[in-house]
């Protein structure tokens, strides 16, 4: 199997796995959502572009894929979100049926995606980048950046939940694939985000590169 193990694997549940990448910021999210609830799973980085054993069981082929029971697959992250959540038997860290919750986490998660696209943009070769998509993607990640900070309280006060967890991956990987420059207008998402990243499992996610 193209995967390599991760530190933090739980032995005892070898029937729960959890694929993810070296960088990836939404199997990030399933990774620290499953740690804070206590799901015994493991957890696998594998090179999402050439690991074709995962097509039969996603043919998206995309990370986070979870496996259960070797043949069951389930994702997008979203779905893995909730599977982790009902299994862990704790009070839900969903956003349930507060809509104003789940629209700010899917905010996050669109500036999450529109940084991986601006990322894979950049990375593509002289001749192919297109000037437009990263100037749209760029603009995208600035406005939603912005917003969050003028509904910031929101976000960073009351209990861990997913919106936090999300809030606080999505944050870190602006820093990581697009820019730090944020931090200087959106002071209350910018010191949020510096005491969330301390927690354990943000930590023991964050990647190396
Ligand atoms: N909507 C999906 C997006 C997942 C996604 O875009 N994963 C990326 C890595 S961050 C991936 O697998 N990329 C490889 C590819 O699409 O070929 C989710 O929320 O899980």
């Amino acid at each position: 199997m193209n995967a390599t193990s991760r530190s933090g694997n739980n032995p005892k549940c070898p029937d729960m796995v959890l694929y993810g990448g070296p960088t990836s910021p939404f199997a990030r999210m399933a990774l620290v959502l499953g740690r804070e609830l206590g799901i015994p799973f493991r957890y696998e980085v594998l090179n999402i572009y050439t690991a074709e054993f995962i097509d039969r069981l996603n043919p998206l082929r995309q990370i986070p894929t979870l496996i259960v029971g070797g043949d069951t697959a389930y994702y997008d992250s979203r779905v893995i979100f909730a599977c982790f959540d009902r299994l862990s038997g704790r009070p839900s860290m969903l956003p349930g049926d507060d809509d104003a919750q789940a629209t700010r986490i899917a905010l996050l998660l669109g500036l999450t995606e529109a940084c991986l696209h601006y990322r894979m943009e950049i990375i593509r070769p002289d001749g192919a980048r297109s000037d437009e998509t990263i100037a749209k993607q760029s603009q995208r990640i600035e406005r939603c950046l912005d917003h969050l900070e003028g509904i910031a309280d929101r976000i960073v006060e009351g209990p861990l939940r997913l919106e936090q967890i999300v809030a606080g991956c999505a944050l870190e990987y602006i820093d990581f694939r697009f820019s730090t420059a944020w931090r200087a207008r959106c002071p209350v998402l910018s010191d949020w985000s510096a005491t969330f990243s301390r927690r354990p499992a943000m930590v023991e996610s964050r990647p190396d590169e």
